[in-house]
């Protein structure tokens, strides 16, 4: 295929989403389709990765490269195919639950060593595969299936997560934003390291179906000439009271995991035109 024949629709697979009518995923699939279609990637050279939940269906309705595996784990998986295959653009598609519940471990290392992979998290503040249940990112006071007189815990915010950990590249969208989207997929996926959009992506059924207006009014975009270079300062708009705050919280260049693995190698003496034969490596071990 040349390269300008790339359109949106090439990157979607015939499969039909099972998502419920009116589920932000939709608009995170689509925006995901123009994204890859305005960079003209070949879809052979994409990988994308994801664990269990409703969002984590994404990888099932795109012409790529996909894996379905279990809850929270995609990222080891990601970090792994990124270090042997650093020509594939890798994207992981997580649930809050997924990426902020049982994957938290992998999502904080994944950020603090840079993995170059970009982890799009579909964040509806809550557990809606299951049917409802109380997620980490759901507002303190929220009843849901699982917290019937409120939820007693303060949430975790995404993005305040990854920059603590040490992302270099932090953003926050709404899945009903196709074009604010598109544009923030696009830098996260030309990023080098580790980069994370927290999509709101709301879940009709069982957050409520006035989210959209619930949201709304609730999201506002970085100031005009805001430069996304200071991590405290980030830090700070993921603080705000009632407030959500939506573009490119923080960028910065670091080396990635890919780039620190082939300075390890060449430090090693590495030679990727002669790579050792692997009885001189065991040998090297049990002489
Ligand atoms: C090890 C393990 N524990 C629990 C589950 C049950 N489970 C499946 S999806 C899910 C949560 C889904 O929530 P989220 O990741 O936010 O995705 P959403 O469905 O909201 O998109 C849970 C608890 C599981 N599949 N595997
Ligand atoms: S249950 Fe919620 S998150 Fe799952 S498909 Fe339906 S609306 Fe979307
Ligand atoms: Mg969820």
């Amino acid at each position: 295929m040349s390269d300008q024949q790339r359109k949106p629709n090439d990157y979607k697979n015939p499969l039909k989403p099972v998502w419920c009518p009116g589920c932000g995923d939709f608009g995170v699939v689509a925006a995901l389709y123009r994204a890859l279609s305005q960079l003209q990637i070949p879809q052979e050279k994409i990988a994308v990765l994801s664990g269990i939940g409703c969002s984590s269906r994404l990888p099932g309705y795109m012409a790529t490269y996909g894996f379905n595996g279990v809850h929270g784990r995609a990222l080891p998986v990601a970090t792994g195919l990124k270090a042997s295959r650093p020509d594939l653009t890798v994207i992981v598609a997580a649930g809050d639950g997924d990426g902020v519940s049982i994957g938290a471990g992998h999502f904080l290392h994944a950020a603090r060593r840079n993995a170059d992979v970009t982890y799009v998290m579909m964040d509806n503040q809550i557990y809606g595969l299951t049917k409802g249940q109380v997620a980490p990112t759901t507002p303190k006071g929220d009843k849901t299936k699982s917290t019937l007189y409120g939820n007693p815990d303060p949430p975790v915010d995404p993005c305040e997560l990854a920059l603590a950990a040490g992302a270099t590249f932090v953003a926050r969208t709404f899945s009903a934003d196709i074009k604010g989207e598109v544009d923030i997929l696009c830098q996260a996926i030309l990023h080098k390291g580790f980069s994370i959009v927290d999509i709101i992506s709301p879940c009709v059924t069982f957050r409520g179906d006035d989210q959209y207006d619930f949201w709304k009014p609730k999201l506002r975009p970085l100031p005009e000439g805001y430069v996304p270079s200071n991590r405290i300062e980030a830090l700070r708009f993921c603080r705000e009271e009632g407030v959500l705050t939506t573009g490119i919280l923080f960028k910065e260049e670091r080396p990635g995991l890919v780039e620190q693995q082939k300075n390890i190698r060449r430090s090693a003496g590495y030679d990727p035109a002669a790579p050792p034969k692997i009885e001189e490596l065991v040998r090297a071990f049990y002489p």
